[in-house]
């Protein structure tokens, strides 16, 4: 005969009727968890389809949570939401600190509002667990963007390494889909290797530039060249305006120089002044006949499909990499190998493979 305490639960409380199968009070709490869970799951999945961007907000802090416990709640509401992911434009922005990417999202954005758009801004920043996100700062940057409703403004994850930051944004892109937005625009700091990060997850990379004096090309990354669709400089107003029309041609014939790009677009070169608000309509024209090109000829879908091989890759080997390293017999021995390693009597190799067996050996 069982522990009558066992029959404690919320499953057998009827009298009368005998239980189906006795469950234990523990296992019957964690079920009855789990359902509210569930439940709580997908109303938060339908309010985020509704578009209600309370809930949209909610879903991407789970997203970002690093609590185990929180893992298979972001699972699920991502699962709810990815059948109506994939249906937005997104383009990234970048540009070195101080060039203006806050002033010209505000103005971009509002310009893609007005045409009916409904816009969502994110950011790849891997220096913000630092600053808690430059785009947070920024609000005040974008007054009249935050203000409007077919907007949603999100600061960047925080993160210790620019692929857990770049995931979660990947990851907040789906939500903002299903939720509805049709326009993303993706910032980084030209810094590091987020523009790499950030191009993995885009249509269309927008380079925002400064005209300088005469020494455009220089400090520029060959590789950030080579990715931008658009390299537009920004402050050609007042006094700049000369010189950034200069930059511009000059970018014009760099730009010539690279091989053709696989999307069958040759990058434009734009100048533009956000804080006038002038010439940020050529801009979107500019991205208008990149989409217009690249959907005709294939190369929109075939980007995408490429992207999404990437993802999963990537995926996997943080999942793989993470398991591991938290893997109890790997843990324990890890520091046993370091000091074998330290102490000459292993090599790097050997320590790996002892390692590695550790993890299949269970
Ligand atoms: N003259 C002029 N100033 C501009 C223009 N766009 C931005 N600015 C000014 O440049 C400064 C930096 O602009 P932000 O929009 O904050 O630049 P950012 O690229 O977002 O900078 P970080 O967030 O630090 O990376 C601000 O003082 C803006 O007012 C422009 O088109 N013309
Ligand atoms: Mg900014």
């Amino acid at each position: 005969m069982a522990d009558p305490s066992e029959n404690d639960s919320s499953l057998s409380e009827k009298k009368g009727t005998p239980p189906i199968a006795r469950v234990s009070a523990k296992v019957a709490h964690a079920v009855k968890r789990r359902r509210s869970q569930v439940r709580d799951i997908n109303q938060l999945a339908k309010a985020i389809l509704d578009g209600d961007k309370t809930a949209l907000s909610q879903g991407i802090t789970l997203l970002e949570s690093t609590a185990t416990k929180h893992q298979p709640q972001a699972k699920q509401l991502l699962e709810a939401c990815l059948p109506h992911a994939n249906r937005s434009l997104r383009i990234g922005i970048t540009g070195v600190p101080g060039v203006g990417k806050s002033t010209f999202i505000e103005q971009f954005g509002m310009l893609l509002v007005s045409l009916g758009k409904k816009v969502a801004v994110l950011a790849v920043d891997p220096t913000s667990s630092i600053s808690h996100g430059s785009i947070l700062g920024d609000k005040t940057r974008m007054e009249a963007l935050v203000k409007e409703p077919n907007a949603f403004i999100r600061p960047s994850a925080s993160g210790d390494s620019l692929g857990g930051v770049a995931r979660k944004t990947r990851e907040a892109i789906i939500l903002c889909e299903a939720a509805g937005f049709d326009t993303l625009l993706i910032e980084t700091v030209g810094v590091g290797q987020s523009e790499t990060a950030v191009h993995s997850m885009t249509d269309f990379f927008l380079l925002l530039k400064l005209a300088g004096a005469g020494d455009e090309l220089q400090g520029i990354k060959r590789g950030i060249m080579e990715m931008a669709d658009a390299i537009v400089i920004n402050k050609a107003d007042g006094e700049n305006i000369r010189a950034a029309k200069l930059a511009k041609t000059e970018f014009n014939r760099a730009l010539h120089l690279y091989p053709p790009k696989a999307s069958g677009w040759s990058p434009k070169t734009l100048t533009c002044s956000a804080l006038k608000n002038e010439n940020i309509d050529a801009v979107w024209h500019a991205v208008e006949d990149y989409f217009e090109l690249t959907r005709a000829n294939g190369y929109f879908e075939e980007k995408r499909n490429e992207q999404n091989k990437f993802w999963l890759l990537q995926t996997i080997e943080s999942r793989l990499k993470r398991e591991f390293y938290e893997h109890p017999s790997v843990k324990s021995e890890f520091e046993k190998q370091l000091a074998l390693l330290e102490a000459g009597e292993t090599t790097p190799f050997q320590a790996a493979e002892t390692l590695l067996r550790l993890r299949n050996s269970s």
